[in-house]
């Protein structure tokens, strides 16, 4: 079906009530726009280009609003070492059922492609051509920092290993993840309008640096996510950031009681 703008703006605006109470956003893009961008086995071949899909993030509310309640309220949750990816599919199914007519379907990010070890979809790239967040891809950078003269910080032996990109949002900085993309099969809406995501780190400099952290410092000093200033209440709070840090085998064992507490706190709130 060809969507009119109001049909569009109701889908949007229930997305939104859906899912902005548990910590999550959704941007719009056309898949034709992802698969211009990526390689042939990752496109999305038997999906319609002008289909109309959605790129749901996590904002640093999400584990306090969304992930809490799922484990200690939904009764649930089967396997709480995987708790997380669990929670994810959890709101993004119940998504999907309240847009039954659109034929929709949705994929985690750590979703595979059937069959394959290959990811179901590039959630940078989807949050790029969605303009959620700037993915700063290394290949261009690298480039850049050469022609310039930039000397870059990691050693030849370093990159032979492979230097990864990272997406930056204008507001969240790197205190976000991206967690689905939910397509609605059969629904077009050629006439949206594609947004470009800011690019908000600047300089060369800046864009290394980025790439540097995000690679080859400790990635749990959490400091790529600092690249642009962030306000404090937009980042994890602490049981967040320990919850990240300890082995996802481990995580549940060791922070039962630390979780439970503070979902009891937030719920007295
Ligand atoms: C596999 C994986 C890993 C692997 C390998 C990393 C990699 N990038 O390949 C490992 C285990 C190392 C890893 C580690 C981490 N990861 Co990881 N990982 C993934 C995962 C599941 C798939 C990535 C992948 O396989 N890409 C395949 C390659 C080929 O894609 P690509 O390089 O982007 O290139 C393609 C396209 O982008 C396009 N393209 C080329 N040039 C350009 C240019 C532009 C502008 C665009 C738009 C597209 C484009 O063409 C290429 C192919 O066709 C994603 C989630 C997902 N579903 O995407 C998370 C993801 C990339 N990881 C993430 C994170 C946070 C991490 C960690 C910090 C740990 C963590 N989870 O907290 C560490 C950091 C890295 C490190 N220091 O080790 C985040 C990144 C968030 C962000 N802000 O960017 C993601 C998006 C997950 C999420 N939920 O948000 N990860």
């Amino acid at each position: 079906m060809d969507l009119s703008q109001e049909e569009f703006e109701l889908i949007q605006s229930l997305l939104e009530s859906q899912l902005t109470p548990f910590g999550f956003e959704s941007s719009p893009l056309l898949i034709k726009w992802y698969n211009e961008q990526v390689d042939k086995k990752f496109k999305f071949k038997s999906i319609h280009e002008d289909s109309l899909a959605f790129c749901v993030t996590s904002t640093s509310e999400m584990f306090e609003r969304g992930f809490l309640p799922f484990v200690f309220e939904s009764g649930i949750c089967r396997d709480l070492r995987n708790a997380l990816d669990e929670s994810i599919g959890f709101y993004l199914k119940k998504m999907c059922q309240d847009l039954q007519n659109y034929q929709p379907i949705f994929y985690r990010d750590s979703d595979l492609e059937p069959g394959t070890r290959r990811p179901a979809f590039l959630a940078q790239t989807a949050a790029h051509v969605s303009g959620v967040a700037y993915y700063y891809h290394p290949s261009e950078i690298i480039q850049s920092a050469k022609r310039e003269g930039i000397p870059l910080p990691w050693s030849e032996e370093d990159q032979q290993g492979r230097v990864y990109g990272v997406s930056i949002h204008h507001k969240y900085g790197g205190w976000f993840a991206i967690r689905g993309l939910i397509i609605l099969q059969n629904v077009k809406y050629k006439s949206l309008q594609q947004t470009p995501p800011p690019d908000v780190v600047e300089s060369i400099q800046l864009k290394v640096k980025l790439l540097n952290d995000f690679n080859f410092s400790n990635w749990k000093n959490w400091n790529y996510r600092d690249i642009i200033p962030v306000h404090p209440k937009m980042k994890y709070s602490q049981l967040q950031r320990k919850y990240f840090e300890t082995e996802p085998k481990l995580r549940y064992d060791s922070l039962h009681d630390e979780l439970k507490q503070s979902w009891l706190n937030l719920k007295e709130m």
